[in-house]
């Protein structure tokens, strides 16, 4: 059989642009693939909700694919070992209590279980802004604005869109963008201590993992935070290559909304 290029690109398309239209109005949208923002994704799929992530870079994974200095090997604990064995992901037991997977594996398996459960990724999509509402006399973001990566890396000046989304999960990791986004151009109070960005710590990772989890909450209406970008915001410490209070945010992160959803 003939191989017509324009099918090819027809296919491509029309394909897109459903998936695209599909997520125009998102029960849940995730800015970030990291670990956090991927195990939010799988578990709100699994639920049957509408959920797509946005990834500024081409590559899914965030600081996962690395683990520690680029030697790729990542570390959980045992409180959050039992996400990785869901989702299927070997671990091998190094001393009591501490884990190790291939963190190849560990990514690629973490979506793969978001997109088979249903979650949408766009890659190489940024999310530059949010969209602010007052509702009955209450501000809330009901909706992100994205732009293309590529334009926003070549410095081009082309107008974003706009998606609708119920709740939006901060996952974008130790710069917590949306949220600095979200304050910088808005005269809005936090729900951390100081109403502001608390700003993330040192390095004490017995302290910062189970901050991670605690930190994992909603942030502003209609905005919840994730993994490093939840100890950024409330003010904890970095943990270095453990990977377990990611997994274990995103998974709070999911129950927290699926709550608020049904
Ligand atoms: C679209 C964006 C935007 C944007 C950023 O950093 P991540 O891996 O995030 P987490 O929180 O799931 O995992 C953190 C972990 O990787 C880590 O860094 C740890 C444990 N550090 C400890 C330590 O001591 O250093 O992923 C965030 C993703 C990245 O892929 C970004 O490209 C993406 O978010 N992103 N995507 N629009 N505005 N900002």
């Amino acid at each position: 059989m003939a191989l017509e290029e324009i099918v090819v690109t027809e296919a491509i398309a029309k394909t897109y642009f459903e998936k695209f239209q599909s997520a125009i109005n998102l029960d849940v949208a995730i800015v970030g693939a990291g670990p956090s923002g991927l195990t939010a994704a799988w578990k709100l799929a699994q639920k049957g909700f509408n959920v797509a992530i946005f990834e500024r870079k081409l590559s899914i994974g965030g600081g996962m694919w690395g683990g520690g200095v680029t030697w790729n090997i990542i570390v959980v604990q045992e409180e959050g070992k039992h996400v990785l064995d869901e989702a299927g992901v070997p671990l091998k037991e190094f001393k009591k209590g501490y884990y190790t997977a291939d963190a190849i594996c560990a990514t690629t398996t973490l979506a793969s279980k978001a997109t088979l459960s249903g979650a949408k990724i766009f890659n190489c999509m940024s999310v530059e802004d949010v969209v602010l509402r007052e509702i009955e006399g209450e501000k809330r973001v009901t909706g992100i604005v994205i732009n293309s990566s590529p334009v926003e890396i070549a410095g081009l000046h082309v107008d974003p869109v706009v998606l609708n989304c119920k709740y939006l999960v901060e996952a974008t990791g130790h710069d917590l963008e949306v949220v600095n986004t979200l304050i910088r151009k808005n005269d809005v109070r936090l729900n951390t201590p100081s109403g502001k960005i608390e700003g993330e710590m040192s390095m004490w990772a017995d302290i910062a993992e189970p901050h991670t989890v605690e930190n994992t909450k909603e942030v502003f209406p209609g905005v919840f935070v994730a993994g490093m970008a939840a100890n950024a915001c409330f003010g904890s410490y970095r943990m270095g290559p453990i990977f377990g209070g990611m997994l274990l945010s995103g998974e709070k992160v999911a129950e927290e909304i699926a709550d608020r959803l049904s």
